[in-house]
């Protein structure tokens, strides 16, 4: 397989990419993290997008693992792709929901013709998945994907989760 997967860090609103992956919650209309971050610096189409969706094909909500593309309003992309990632749980496993998130995105992707996309690490913010396994579950289901999209970034928020990352990489790369 020919997929590049790079790590960066810092902000995904600001990258240039075709798709950029938003962490969302099933109501779709917006929070705290990255997807506050997503829909403040892309302004107010994406939120109208989302809405319209709502009203149409997800009136009970996004369901966890899935994903939906919007425009990407004023951000550097051509889409945002909304995914929902899962809770995390001590109790039961939600690694497939979890893993759901990026292969759903991919498929997405590629359905749009993205061939660039970023991801942030899904659930491991306010959902308090655990990051080393949040970046272990990324990785590895990027790397394994169903071929479509060649260029995939997973963009850490800082220096710490970058750190843990490079650590997770040489283990599922090196
Ligand atoms: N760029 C890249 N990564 C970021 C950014 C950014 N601008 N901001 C935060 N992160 P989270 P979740 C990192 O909480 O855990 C929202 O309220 C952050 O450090 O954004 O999936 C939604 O509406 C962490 O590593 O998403 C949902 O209700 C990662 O992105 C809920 O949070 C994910 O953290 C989703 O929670």
């Amino acid at each position: 397989m020919s997929r590049r997967i790079e790590l960066v860090t810092g902000d995904i609103t600001t990258h240039e990419v075709d798709a950029v992956v938003n962490a969302a919650n099933s109501s779709l209309l917006g929070g705290g993290g990255v997807d506050g971050a997503i829909h403040r610096r892309g302004g107010p189409a994406i939120g109208a997008e989302c809405r319209a969706l709502r009203a149409s094909r997800y009136g009970r909500g996004l369901p966890t693992g899935e994903a939906v593309a919007t425009t990407a309003g004023r951000l550097p992309a051509r889409w945002v792709i909304h995914t929902v990632g899962p809770v995390w749980s001590e109790r039961e496993d939600r690694t497939p929901l979890l893993r759901a998130c990026y292969t759903n995105s991919l498929r997405v992707a590629a359905e749009l013709g993205a061939v660039s996309v970023a991801f942030p690490l899904i659930s491991a913010g306010v959902y308090r998945w655990p990051k080393r396994d949040a970046v272990v579950q990324a990785l590895d289901a990027i790397r394994t994907a169903p071929a479509g999209v060649d260029e995939v970034r997973l963009v850490l928020f800082d220096d710490a989760s970058r750190a843990i990352a490079d650590e997770v990489y040489a283990e599922v790369f090196g």
